[in-house]
């Protein structure tokens, strides 16, 4: 086992990754840049070292970070998610310094990456593809394809991914003109203009699987994930599980996502994503290769640690259970609390948080990075906490985070939560079968005016106070 891990991230990964090295008695290393000298990753870990240059490039910059990681003592790199965690040069830069580095290997990272390589070696592997076409290089190549796929389609960058470089067409003309645009548009994003053609699936569902594999070939999976609800292709809510998928869908999904995964000899912590069509068929999108934010519903439903068993995997340790050890209890839902004003198309809200009481109680899991006095920085993400709720049901889960959502007091920032308190009553969203067209729908009508902020304790008392009253009443609702 490792003794010492350098955690090359912030925020709340940063804090969780050091949460599951405390538990294992690893001792941990945070880094941080200028700009983020109060962040609360810095002081949860044993020690601390300032890498540069801020805000954002100290976190970039891998060669310094295995620099500071081998001055430390530290025996092996958690990347977390962002940042370098998705870098095959820098899963290879660890490799060739000797460090470790708790992740898959870079070919497997490099592979993933390159979104026509992952079809192929998917399409090997006998995982469902959407259907499409290799990388388009001649104009009547182009046309032969689109005419094969049919409209609508997608022309995505092969270097794509996360929503970035795609390109939606209808008809011929549409794609004439948006080719060129799509291959300057890949160029200058990735620095390959390399494209391919996907058949649109219309209303699809964003629906993923937790895999877990170790070093000796074994591979398990951990059920799935729907991600449906995003705005411009951030995640804002996930539950698990899908309330669509029948138990033979879960099982024959999570038997193809372990495929893919022992078909790029992969040994670590790892998601496939799959889009869900209105008939259940499902098709192959991309395969992350890190923890992602939304690992933690998984853990609620499953009680296995993803983080922990990430790192004894890097370590060579097998895999923790079997698939038939692995047991579903209940569901979870995770919303990501944002510092951003959904009163006002989502723009983003730093600065000062004036007061922080979080909530608490049954069921309820906060992974978060700020508190009461906490400045929140202009230049990271804006996500300030993630806040899950478990229950028995999917109906107790949803009135749980309701309850949850309305103890929660962030004052000084705007934050998504008035948004949330708005979809829990929504009928579409209760009912679970929304699709990844939803919410940008949604987001248009919604209104705020009855949504209600918690009170303060303190007016209240002074109040009754001020009136003198002895029994005195007060309408909280
Ligand atoms: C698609 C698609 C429909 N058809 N590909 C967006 C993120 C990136 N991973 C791929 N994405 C999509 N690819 C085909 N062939 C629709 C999307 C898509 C989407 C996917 C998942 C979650 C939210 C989404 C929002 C818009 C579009």
């Amino acid at each position: 086992m490792f003794k010492k891990i350098l955690v090359a991230n912030r925020g709340e990964i940063a804090i969780r990754v050091i949460r599951a090295c405390k538990e294992l008695g690893l001792a941990t290393v945070s880094i941080f840049t200028e700009q983020d000298a109060s962040a609360v990753h810095i002081a949860k870990a044993d020690q601390a070292i300032l890498v540069t240059p801020g805000p954002i490039a100290g976190y970039l910059d891998y060669d310094q970070i295995i620099k500071v990681a081998k001055w430390a003592g530290a025996d092996a790199i958690h990347p977390g998610y962002g940042f370098i965690s998705e870098n095959w040069r820098f899963a290879q830069a660890c490799e060739a310094a000797g460090m470790g580095f708790i992740g898959p290997t870079a070919t497997a990272i490099r592979s993933m990456g390159n979104k026509i390589r992952a079809r192929e070696m998917m399409s090997a592997a006998g995982v469902p593809l959407v259907p499409g076409s290799p990388v388009i290089e001649t104009d009547t190549e182009a046309m032969d394809w689109a005419g094969s796929i049919g409209y609508p389609l997608m022309i995505k960058a092969q270097a794509g991914g996360g929503g970035k470089g795609m390109r939606l067409v209808n008809n011929d003309e549409e794609f004439r003109q948006g080719l060129p645009i799509a291959r300057a548009e890949a160029k200058k994003a990735f620095g390959d203009e390399a494209v391919y053609l996907e058949k649109f699936i219309t209303q699809p569902k964003h629906i993923e699987i937790q895999i877990m594999a170790d070093k000796y070939g074994r591979v398990i999976h951990l059920g799935e994930r729907d991600c449906s609800i995003q705005r411009r292709h951030q995640k804002l809510i996930e539950i698990a599980p899908s309330l669509v998928l029948t138990p033979e869908k879960r099982e024959a999904m999570g038997e193809v996502a372990k495929k893919a995964a022992r078909e790029i000899n992969y040994h670590t912590v790892g998601t496939v994503e799959f889009l869900v069509d209105q008939d259940l068929n499902y098709y192959f999108l991309e395969m992350n290769t890190r923890i992602q934010v939304e690992h933690t519903i998984t853990e609620i439903i499953t009680g296995i640690d993803i983080v922990k068993e990430q790192i004894k995997l890097a370590a060579g340790e097998p895999l923790c259970c079997t698939q038939d050890d692995v047991k579903f209890w209940g569901h979870a839902i995770q919303c990501r609390i944002n510092a951003e004003d959904p009163r006002n198309n989502f723009f983003p809200s730093p600065g000062k948080i004036t007061k922080y009481q979080s909530p608490g109680g049954i069921g309820i899991r906060i992974d978060g990075c700020v508190f009461g006095g906490y400045e929140v920085p202009p230049y990271f993400d804006p996500m300030l906490s993630k806040l899950c709720a478990w229950g028995n049901t999917w109906e107790e889960a949803v009135n749980r985070m309701g309850r949850a959502l309305d103890e929660y007091i962030i004052r000084g920032v705007k934050t998504s939560i008035p948004l949330y308190k708005k979809l829990l009553k929504d009928e579409e969203f209760r009912s679970g079968r929304y699709t990844t067209e939803y919410m940008e729908k949604k987001i248009l009508e919604l209104s705020y005016e009855d949504v209600k902020e918690p009170f303060d304790i303190y007016y209240i008392a002074a109040a009754a106070l001020f009136f003198e009253m002895n029994y005195f009443y007060a309408e909280l609702r």
